[in-house]
């Protein structure tokens, strides 16, 4: 069995984080481990509580693990902080932690902060030059092209939000949730081509974990050998069907259910 490894903070309510990550590998067939760096008292109306991890037992946890079962892929999700950046830079770089997906986590659906202050700066320079492809959403988006985080991204204007991203270092970009009449669009831009991955869901913004499901399904297909637009276009179904199978959990945004694109028995 492939492996893949989720560096990425704890979601107690089980929707996003480390635990939508282990789902996801899980129904695609994947042998998941994680390393955690963070972890939150949330529930689907909101995070209470963050307790960031030492930044020496996040490096322990990825080189104890790598060290014993060989990655066959990675995903990075909430880092927290500049220090936990510059461990997890060493600790892909060492134990060549490739390929790795880079979902650069800045703030939860509910608002509240995921990364510190001043810390996106670290992530682009150190993390964004050792990823296969970047998975902002737009607010991700706005934020790392310096506009405001209200804009309103249509797939024509963040074609130039993901020509900038790529632009400063990243190999890909994914903008994920772009609308487009009664579509919602990701869009692909790997400084050559641009390619749309277009399905039928509710509006984005409107579902608890579907950032996080939809990078990991794409370390998922990296393990399992597929290339990166397979991977991306398989991850894009698993998120549809993850979206409108939710199985409403919780009185705030309902957590998607990975478990709608298991493998039917037959
Ligand atoms: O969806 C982003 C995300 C990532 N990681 C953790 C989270 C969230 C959103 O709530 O809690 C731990």
């Amino acid at each position: 069995m492939k492996t893949a490894l989720t560096i990425a903070g704890s979601d107690s309510c089980g929707g996003a984080g480390i635990q939508a990550d282990l789902k996801t590998f899980s129904v695609l067939g994947v042998y998941g481990m994680s390393a955690i760096t963070a972890v939150t008292a949330q529930n689907t109306v909101g995070v209470r509580q963050v307790v960031e991890l030492d930044p020496e037992i996040v490096r322990k946890q990825i080189d104890v693990t790598a060290s014993d079962i060989e990655v066959d892929a990675c995903k990075t999700g909430m880092l927290g902080s500049e220090a936990v950046i510059e461990v997890v830079e060493d600790c892909i770089g060492r134990n060549k932690l490739q390929p790795y997906v880079c979902d650069p986590v800045m703030v939860a659906k509910s608002g509240d902060p995921l990364l510190k202050e001043g810390a996106m700066g670290a992530m682009k320079k150190r993390l964004f030059p050792l990823a296969a492809v970047i998975t902002p959403n737009r607010r991700e988006t706005a934020m790392l092209t310096g506009v405001d985080v209200k804009t309103e991204f249509t797939v024509a204007t963040a074609k130039d939000a993901a020509r900038r991203i790529v632009g400063g270092g990243a190999k890909a970009v994914v903008i994920k949730g772009l609308p487009a009449s009664d579509q919602t669009v990701d869009l692909f831009f790997d400084g050559r081509e641009f390619l749309e991955f277009a399905a039928k869901t509710q509006p984005a913004g409107k579902t608890h974990g579907s950032g996080c499901a939809f990078a990991a399904a794409i370390t998922a297909g990296l393990a399992n050998g597929k290339s990166l637009v397979e991977a991306i276009d398989v991850a894009k179904q698993l998120v549809t069907m993850a979206i409108q199978h939710s199985d409403g959990q919780g009185r705030g945004t309902s957590p998607v259910n990975v478990l709608a694109f298991a493998p039917k028995k037959k």
